[in-house]
């Protein structure tokens, strides 16, 4: 059978993209955009800032990704056009792809749908601001939710959790529940902390990088320079993907004339597990080093505990129980057993393929029994780095975005706000959508982001989200949750992007490297609005004028003086308006070992093997090379070679069996839904693994969550094929 034709990663493909953005919208005034002092809006990798657009924080320029081109460029576009919403009704509205939806320009006006309208009407600042108002005076503080993605500053974050905990509900959530929350879980049960334990640096001083469940070619791109730099210098990079993503095989590294030409390797040991078959792949790992007689023993006894319970968990699986859980030959795992021994400093990296399954915090502290078991972590060039989503969304945690606020942080607040903070636990974000099902919200806040498109099952969001009274979305594009998911009353507020801001904000990136963005002028004329002067406005509306002044934490100088003051390790963000330092968060790179755990050791755990049904496929639901989340820019898949994003990636193995040609039409049923009219696109898959694109699979996913960290499998969700 045939595949179609791959690419490796980055390379002319990405300049020519580039260089089409660049006329779209003025050569000039993209280069002037992305060579200002803002942090770059994609990953959370991070550049710019206070050293200047492409530039990161070891100075290097130009750094380069067309992700960041295009999230620029995409802020660049036009306004969305003045009759749009009279002559689209919101039936017309809800057949728009992701695609149309972005395609169609800026927010500039204010906008509400009313119970019974068909088309959404703009409205005045005044009239939209009575209806956001209006919505948290006419309810209860538990019955009112605050949701964030990871764009917003950290200024916005921490001015909106604020205002709910003043107003009385720790219904405050953020994205990282359907992301990163249980790398954030385990790293707390293993080290105490909840981020990375490494800087940039290190991962320049590091020989060996474990890549598990990620796909940075695409959606970190700026990683690939350090590991093609890893490579150069005889380093190893062990990939642990059921797909074979062509990017992380060979990278064209754009800022680079050779490796443009001819490309750079990355993988030197490619291994392909089963969706979700990461921890026994691990857990055998750690038995092949036991039985090597590679742990570091003298780290063990020294700086960890639980080590006795986890290494006897390993030598008790039989190799066969190990082979079938994890879908990898005994050789394969003894061979990166063998790498990993060899090691003086190995960094271990990851993203959504470890944390979204049920088994979502057992593969982070599988994952982190190998760092400890090989003394890997605690030291210069070794240790755990997440890869984390959103420019800011580490920031929007630290500022206190969460349900559960540590109790240092709440001490802090309720000092600095002079009363007591409400005691009720709040929800996390698949709960919210449960207690909207059950008609137990009224107001929801959203800061940014698609929270109905991040949804498993997306039927039931919108169902769910359909019973809240007032949902107010403060965003800068329209996407389908805006129609998707309304509320019985909807209220679009048109924002500022960062480089917009009129004052400057600040985002951290996943080293904890605080950024300081100068903003700028509006890409384009409208009525749109700072984010935190709209939550200023709301907190003065809704809340008394005392304990807290509102009006002075317009300033944004003056929620950082805050924020220094409440928020541990941040001290430095209260002079940063003065000495424009961008600094590393205190107390979170940890070089030596010493953790920060209650007994200063680092930690292991047993963790049990997942289950699986059998006789499904499982479904991996990953993004494209041309999307940001549920922002749509191209409908190929330029790496993978995947025409457009209606198509299930298949191995020839599985096709084979069930009977189906590359190019056929099928049907995917999921345990939530199912989609017709899919094309089957063969693919270097592992068989028994198949892969379609979020969010549009989100239908078929029902939301079964990882228990500690209320995360959904979004990938090794089970599906059925109907040829
Ligand atoms: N360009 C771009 N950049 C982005 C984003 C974007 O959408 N576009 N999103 C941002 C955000 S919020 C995030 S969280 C990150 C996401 O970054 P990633 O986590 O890299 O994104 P995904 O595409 O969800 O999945 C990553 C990889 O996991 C693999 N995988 C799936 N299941 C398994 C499994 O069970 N085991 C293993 N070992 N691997 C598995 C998939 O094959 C895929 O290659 O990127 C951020 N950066
Ligand atoms: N099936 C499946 N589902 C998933 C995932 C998956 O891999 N598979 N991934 C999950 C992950 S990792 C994540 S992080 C979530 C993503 O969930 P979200 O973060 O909620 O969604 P995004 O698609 O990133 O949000 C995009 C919208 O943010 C708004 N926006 C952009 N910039 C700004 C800004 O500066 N300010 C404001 N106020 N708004 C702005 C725009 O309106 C844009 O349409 O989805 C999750 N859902
Ligand atoms: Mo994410």
């Amino acid at each position: 059978m045939t595949h179609r034709r791959t690419r490796a990663g980055g390379g002319f493909p990405a300049i020519a993209y580039a260089i089409s953005k660049a006329i779209e919208v003025g050569p000039w005034r993209l280069w002037s955009k992305m060579r200002s002092r803002n942090a770059c809006k994609t990953c959370a990798v991070g550049m710019g800032g206070q050293l200047g657009g492409m530039v990161n924080e070891a100075r290097h320029f130009p750094e380069v990704c067309k992700k960041s081109l295009q999230a620029q460029a995409a802020d660049m576009r036009g306004a969305v056009p003045p009759w749009f919403f009279e002559r689209n009704s919101l039936t017309h509205l809800e057949s728009l792809t992701p695609k149309q939806c972005e395609d169609a320009g800026r927010l500039i006006c204010p906008l509400v749908l009313q119970p019974g309208d068909s088309n959404y009407k703009p409205v005045s600042w005044q009239r939209a601001m009575d209806l956001a108002a209006g919505a948290l005076k006419q309810t209860v503080p538990q019955r009112a939710a605050f949701y964030s993605s990871g764009r917003s500053s950290n200024e916005a974050a921490f001015l909106l959790q604020s205002l709910a905990r003043v107003y009385g509900t720790n219904n405050v959530m953020n994205c990282s529940f359907y992301c990163h929350q249980a790398s954030g879980v385990a790293l707390k049960m293993a080290f105490g902390t909840g981020t990375a334990t490494v800087t940039l640096e290190d991962v320049g001083r590091a020989d060996l990088v474990m890549l598990l469940g990620a796909n940075p070619a695409s959606n970190h791109p700026r990683l690939m320079t350090q590991l093609a730099e890893l490579r150069e210098r005889a380093g190893e990079v062990i990939v642990v993907n059921p797909v074979r993503e062509p990017g992380l095989e060979r990278f064209h590294l754009p800022s680079r004339p050779l490796s443009l030409l001819f490309g750079s390797p990355i993988a030197s040991l490619y291994v392909q597990p089963l969706a979700g078959g990461d921890v026994a792949f691990l857990v055998g790992t750690l038995k092949a080093l036991g039985e090597m007689g590679a742990l570091d023993r003298e780290f063990l006894a020294r700086h960890a505990e639980g080590s006795q319970a986890a290494l006897s968990h390993a030598a008790s699986l039989t190799w066969q129980e190990v082979v079938e859980g994890s879908g990898v030959e005994r050789a394969t795992i003894e061979r990166v057993a063998s790498l990993l021994a060899r090691s003086r400093a190995s960094i271990f990296c990851w993203a959504m393929g470890l944390t979204h399954h049920e088994s979502g915090v057992d593969n982070v502290l599988a994952l982190s029994n190998l760092a400890i078991a090989t003394g890997m972590v605690g030291k210069p060039g070794a240790g755990m780095l997440p890869l984390r989503g959103h420019s800011n969304v580490q920031g929007v945690g630290s500022v206190g975005f969460t349900p559960a606020l540590t109790d240092g942080i709440r001490q802090a607040l309720e000092k600095a706000y002079g009363r007591a903070l409400p005691a009720a636990p709040g929800l996390d974000t698949h709960a919210m959508i449960e207690a909207a099902e059950a008609g137990n919200i009224d107001a929801l806040f959203a800061l940014g982001g698609n929270l109905w498109g991040s949804n498993p099952d997306s039927i039931r969001a919108s169902r769910a989200m359909r019973k809240i009274k007032t949902v107010v979305y403060l965003s800068t594009k329209l996407n389908q949750g805006h129609f998707h998911g309304r509320g019985q009353t909807t209220v679009i507020l048109p924002v500022l992007a960062r480089d917009e801001e009129k004052q400057g904000t600040t985002q951290e990136s996943m080293f904890n490297f605080v950024r300081l963005s100068d903003g700028g002028q509006a890409n384009v004329p409208g009525y749109m609005r700072s984010e935190t002067e709209i939550i200023c406005e709301l907190a003065e509306r809704v809340l008394d004028r005392s304990p807290v002044d509102w009006s002075r934490l317009a300033s944004h100088r003056e929620i950082r003086r805050l924020i220094a003051e409440v928020v541990p390790g941040w001290q430095e963000v209260a002079r940063l308006d003065d000495t424009r330092k961008e600094f590393t968060i205190a107390g979170r790179i940890y070089h030596s070992p010493c953790f920060g755990t209650e007994s200063g050791k680092a930690r292991m755990h047993v963790t049990p093997l997942p289950e699986f049904p059998e006789d499904t496929l499982r479904l991996i639901t990953f993004r494209s090379e041309g999307q940001f989340n549920t922002v749509v820019y191209e409908s190929a898949d330029l790496y993978r070679g995947i025409p457009h994003r209606h198509c299930i990636m298949i191995s020839g193995e599985d096709a084979g069996r069930l009977g189906i040609a590359d190019g056929q039409r099928v049907t995917v049923r999921g345990e939530a839904g199912e989609l017709t009219g899919i094309e089957a696109v063969l693919g270097q898959i592992r068989p028994g693994v198949v892969a379609m694109f979020y969010p549009e699979a989100n239908v078929l996913i029902k939301g079964r969550l990882d228990k500690r960290s209320k995360t959904p499998a979004f990938k090794s969700a089970p599906v059925w094929i109907i040829v």
